[in-house]
């Protein structure tokens, strides 16, 4: 197979060198792309936005969508939130807050981060239900087996200080192991004020404060592969500056189940499940204070679980994968307003989504030089919710009761189909084709919010959202072509891709809407095509020094919409951006200067007034020792000429356009102390 080998040697050698120097830092994985060694510069948690999200800023063709410090949503192919499946350590985790406060990205800080997987083009069907814009995995740090007879002990302990936000975290973890039984616990802090942007002014309300534990247990035996954790989170007064309100605390906990068996012959049997629970306060006056003067706060809750069968097996020369995935979801959104006294209102009831769905997949080379994989899933979602409640019968009754009288039980059922080609030109260079048709069933939001308000999966632009019981499901159109080019020396790996989406789910000033006032939406389809190009590059000058970059350009545009529009772009795409590193490496040293520029984004969405944004241009420095093995020191300076910038994904402060964006962080210096062993 010689595409085969050609993938696997060109990998295996830049493999190794993320391996060694970088054991622990996050490794980012690219799926679909070669591994490169330009993934280094990310300290382990330096960066003052401290979710795993904070990541995807070095994935050709991804982004965030800030809304705090914690609150940071997955954007791939200018498209975001629910639209990416995200999984953590196989769980498709539920958001607590209906305005996506807690993102599945948010849930694992980043020092604990073992890697992100990024499907780089389209999302093999295998990869999860509802796959319309992408899919990326995180996995967290759970120590290893011993390779030997005996007993083995591993670990990591890592602190830092950053200086943008006063900003400390510590992380412990410690796993102990023999080439059967695997233990482990960790725990993690972080802690940090209001990040300043440009000398000692501060961008209000980022401070931010979490502690998570994890524990879990580990077997392994001749195929057999069995595993249980169970993960907690606490997090608490953390802002979110984009957004109505800001977290008084997410709590609650994960368990998540794993078994694998291998059968031989090509049969592997993969069997794993999660069951979460948490609880969520966000309120307008603790962190801020109320634009109206009126004091509002909003409890929620989130049960969920869900699980994934999957059976690999051979069929004509290549392999066929058949699974079932399903999963469950309840939640409740309970607000008290101070309004007349004090209203309790029961905003989502028993709120419910469930899906179902079954897929097959088959991968096989055609050729020596030519590998084809196709998929098909068949998917069922069901949405149902209980009837809303408001303690003060003159406030809102035009809207509970109409809502009251409605059925609200909804079902969805589609077909997702890929088809991905590749072809091994030579021994450098190969060229993917990837053809898809996907789907995504509106949010619990989109479908329920009987009245205007601002739980709408963190749009965090400004308006409030009507919901729409008529939503149709979103269907894409996916074409994606990407070449990778790789020699000992260099690589280049460019990429186009065109989506045409029927049935785009997006808020609009329609007829109902127009009746209530200004800044309010109604959740409405649209026909809508996104297309772009992205591209990572680099070179080794030679054995000491290399230069890496990147650059992303994607653009989104309504095609046709039910009402009329001053303009059809899409709302939050990033504009044209990049950014080039140069390197240097000698035994045990790194340093690098890496430049990040973002250009004017004047492609403004009309249906919802975004503000244009100014372009900018960031430097970051950072270097790291490695005096003793498993012991490295980092520091660095990120925004290194204190640049005042807001980032065209951070919203509007305090949810409100006339206050213009939030600033992003101004120049932080950073220190970190880490020892793996
Ligand atoms: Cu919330």
């Amino acid at each position: 197979m010689k595409l085969k080998i050609a993938i696997a040697s060109l990998m295996a050698v830049p493999a190794i060198a993320i391996a060694e120097s970088t054991e622990q830092l996050p490794t980012i994985v690219v799926e679909g792309a070669y591994k490169r060694p330009g993934t280094f510069s990310t300290a382990p948690d330096s960066s003052p936005l401290k979710d795993a999200s904070s990541l995807l800023s070095r994935v050709p063709g991804a982004a965030v969508n800030r809304n705090g410090p914690l609150t940071g949503i997955a954007q791939y192919h200018g498209m975001y939130g629910n639209r990416i499946n995200v999984k953590v350590d196989g769980a498709n985790i539920k958001e607590a807050g209906p305005n996506s406060m807690d993102p599945p990205l948010s849930h694992t800080p980043a020092p604990l981060v073992k890697s992100l997987k990024v499907q780089r083009g389209i999302a093999p069907v295998s990869s999860g239900i509802e796959t319309i814009g992408g899919a990326m995995k995180v996995e967290t740090r759970k120590g290893r087996f011993a390779k030997g007879d005996g007993v083995e002990v591993s670990g990591l302990a890592s602190m830092g200080y950053s200086s943008v936000q006063e900003g400390k975290f510590g992380v412990l973890m410690g796993a102990v192991a023999n080439k059967n039984h695997k233990a482990y616990l960790s725990g993690v802090e972080e802690k940090g004020h209001d990040y300043k942007i440009d000398g000692d002014i501060r961008q209000r309300p980022t401070q931010y404060d979490r502690d998570s534990f994890s524990t879990g247990y580990a077997y392994q035996r001749d195929g057999h592969e069995a595993e249980l954790d169970y993960n907690n989170i606490d997090t608490g007064n953390s802002g979110t500056p984009a957004l109505p309100m800001d977290i008084m605390y997410v709590r609650g906990g994960l368990y998540n189940g794993k078994y694998s068996w291998d059968l031989g012959d090509g049969y592997q049997l993969k069997v794993d499940g999660f069951y979460q629970k948490m609880r969520h306060l966000m309120n307008n006056y603790t962190l801020r204070t109320p634009a109206n003067g009126i004091k509002k706060s909003t409890r929620t809750n989130v049960e969920a679980g869900g699980y994934n069968i999957a059976l690999d097996m051979p069929l004509y020369d290549g392999n066929l994968k058949v699974g079932f995935n399903g999963d469950r979801a309840n939640h409740n959104a309970l607000i008290r307003s101070a309004m007349m006294g004090g209203t309790n209102i029961h905003f989502f009831n028993n709120t419910q989504r469930n899906r179902y769905s079954f897929f097959s997949e088959w991968t096989k080379d055609l050729t020596e030089d030519l590998s084809l994989e196709l998929g098909a899933r068949y998917t069922h979602i069901w949405s149902d919710t209980g009837d809303v409640s408001v303690s003060n019968m003159m406030m809102k009754a035009a809207d509970r009761i109409a809502f009251n009288a409605k059925n609200h039980k909804r079902n969805f059922d589609f077909v997702d189909l890929d088809a991905i080609f590749r072809y091994a030109l030579n021994d450098q260079m190969d060229i993917e084709l990837g053809l898809a048709r996907k789907n995504r069933a509106p949010s619990y939001q989109a479908l329920y919010l009987w009245t205007n308000a601002s739980a709408v999966g963190g749009l965090a632009d400004g308006n409030t959202y009507l919901g729409n019981l008529n939503l149709k499901n979103e269907t894409a159109y996916q074409f994606d072509l990407g070449l990778n080019w790789q020699t000992d020396q260099a690589y280049l790996s460019p990429r186009v891709y065109y989506h045409y989406i029927t049935n785009y789910i997006q808020g609009l000033k329609t007829a109902k809407a127009q009746t209530r006032g200004a800044n309010i939406l109604e959740f409405s389809n649209v026909d809508a095509h996104i297309f772009g190009v992205d591209l990572e590059a680099g070179y080794a000058l030679d054995e000491n020094w290399r230069l890496d970059a990147g650059l992303n350009y994607a653009r989104g545009q309504i095609l046709s919409a039910p009402v009329a529009l001053n303009n059809r772009n899409l709302y939050r795409i990033a504009p044209l951006n990049g950014r080039t590193q140069l390197t240097y490496q000698k035994s045990g040293w790194k340093g690098s200067v890496e430049g990040v520029f973002f250009a004017r984004q004047g492609d403004v969405a009309a249906y919802n007034n975004e503000l244009k944004t100014a372009g900018y241009m960031l430097m970051n420095v950072r270097g790291s020792y490695e005096p003793i093995k498993g012991l490295v020191i980092g520091t660095g300076v990120e925004n290194i000429t204190d640049k005042r910038y807001q980032s065209h994904l951070g919203g509007y402060q305090f949810h409100n356009r006339n206050n213009g964006r939030v600033f992003m962080p101004g120049r932080n210096v950073y220190a970190t102390l880490s020892y793996s062993w």
